[in-house]
C-alpha cells in the first residue's frame, strides 16, 4: 500500500482523545453544570462511550452527558493533549509523510463539525484546513496508519487500508495489549 503510493507515508490522525482533549473538557463542563449529580472520575473511566458509562451509574445521567457535547462552544474550547499539536506539526513537515486529522462529527450536527475546523485552525493555521477528514466511517478512507484512541474501528470496509495504532486515554487503558490473531489452523484432514 505504502510502496504503491510513491513511498509517501500517509498518516491519519484523530481529533477527540488524541490531540483535543474530550474527556477532561467534558468532565469539566459537567461538573459545572451539574454540580449535585455523580460523576466519574478520569481514572475510573472504561469503555469508548462516556454516555453509556453515565447511563450505567443512572440512567438520565445518558441524556446530560450528551447534553455537554451537545452544547455550543463544547468542541472549540477543548484544549489540546499536551505535546500532540507540536507533534501532529513536526510529523506534517517530516519528508515523504502526508497528515490527516481524521475525525467523527456527532450527529447533532449544530455545532460540532463547525467547531473542529475552528479549532483547528486555531491551533495549526489556516492552512491545515486542507488536511481535514469528517467522517463517521473511518474504514472507508485510506491511509498507512489511523493514530486513533477508540479500541474498535469498525464500519462497511472489512479491510481498511490502514494499520490501527490504538492512541493511550483514560477510557482504553485497562485493556490487556493487542495480540495479534493466531493463524488459522491447518486444513482439516479427511479421512480415506
Ligand atoms: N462521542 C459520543 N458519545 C460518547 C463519547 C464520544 O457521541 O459517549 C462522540 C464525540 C466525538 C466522537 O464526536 O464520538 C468521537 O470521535 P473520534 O475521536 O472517534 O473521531
Ligand atoms: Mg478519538
Amino acid at each position: 500500500m505504502h510502496a504503491s503510493r510513491g513511498k509517501r507515508l500517509r498518516v491519519l490522525v484523530d481529533m477527540d482523545g488524541v490531540i483535543a482533549d474530550f474527556e477532561g473538557g467534558f468532565l469539566k463542563k459537567y461538573r459545572a453544570k451539574y454540580p449535585n449529580e455523580p460523576y466519574i472520575h478520569l481514572q475510573d473511566r472504561r469503555g469508548f462511550w462516556v454516555s453509556t458509562q453515565y447511563g450505567q451509574l443512572r440512567s438520565d445521567l445518558c441524556e446530560k452527558a450528551m447534553s455537554i457535547w451537545e452544547s455550543k462552544n463544547f468542541f472549540l474550547e477543548l484544549d489540546p493533549i499536551p505535546g500532540a499539536v507540536e507533534a501532529v506539526k513536526e510529523m506534517s513537515e517530516m519528508e515523504n509523510t502526508d497528515v490527516f486529522i481524521c475525525t467523527s462529527p456527532i450527529k447533532h450536527y449544530s455545532h460540532c463539525p463547525y467547531e473542529k475546523y475552528a479549532w483547528i485552525e486555531k491551533h495549526f493555521g489556516h492552512e491545515f484546513l486542507e488536511q481535514i477528514i469528517l467522517t463517521r466511517d473511518k474504514t472507508v478512507v485510506s491511509g498507512d496508519l489511523l493514530i486513533d484512541d477508540k479500541p474498535d474501528i469498525q464500519g462497511v470496509e472489512p479491510n481498511p487500508t490502514w494499520e490501527h495504532v490504538l492512541f493511550l486515554a483514560c477510557h482504553n487503558q485497562h485493556l490487556p495489549p493487542d495480540c495479534p490473531p493466531p493463524p488459522p489452523p491447518p486444513p482439516a484432514v479427511l479421512g480415506p
